[in-house]
């Protein structure tokens, strides 16, 4: 699965907390044209449920703990969200679904395009035939 992922430079002052940071085009492999991020939400509750044709990301959550279910439509892949020194970058062509496992996790997402919903598919038999289409 085209997934990755990517130790946030953090910087730690003891009894001070602990400062993170990436640069587009040096930590990420993309440029960002948007971030965005999810928050407000309740413990159970699954968000996504959808994929995206061209469109890169790198999600982080810098507090709570967000468990990401990938499927590639070959393989399926959970990865938990719940240390803020940790990115997951996705690429296109995953179906993604986010479940919340702690009320109020927020989630954040650097991406390299502007908002379309051309990009995404979001149904999954949709997305099952657009990705063997390109197989
Ligand atoms: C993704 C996961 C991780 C906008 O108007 N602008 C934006 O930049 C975004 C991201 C969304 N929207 C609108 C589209 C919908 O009317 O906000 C509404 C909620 O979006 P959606 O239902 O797609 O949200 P999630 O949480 O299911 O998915 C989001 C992203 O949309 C998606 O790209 O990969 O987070």
């Amino acid at each position: 699965m085209q997934i990755q992922t990517i130790d946030i430079r953090s910087i730690t002052d003891p009894g001070e907390g602990t400062l993170s940071f990436f640069e587009a085009e040096r930590d990420l492999p993309f440029a960002i044209k948007r971030i965005y991020y999810i928050h407000g939400v309740p413990k159970g509750i699954l968000r996504g449920g959808h994929a995206h044709k061209n469109l890169r990301q790198m999600l982080w959550c810098p507090r709570g703990d967000i468990l990401m279910r990938l499927d590639d439509g070959t393989e399926k892949r959970e990865v938990p969200l719940n240390d803020p020194t940790k990115g997951l970058v996705l690429g296109s062509d995953i179906w993604r679904e986010m479940l919340w496992r702690e009320a109020d996790s927020v989630l954040c997402v650097a991406a390299d395009a502007w908002y379309s919903e051309e990009d995404y598919i979001r149904d999954y038999d949709e997305f099952l035939r657009y990705i063997g289409k390109k197989k």
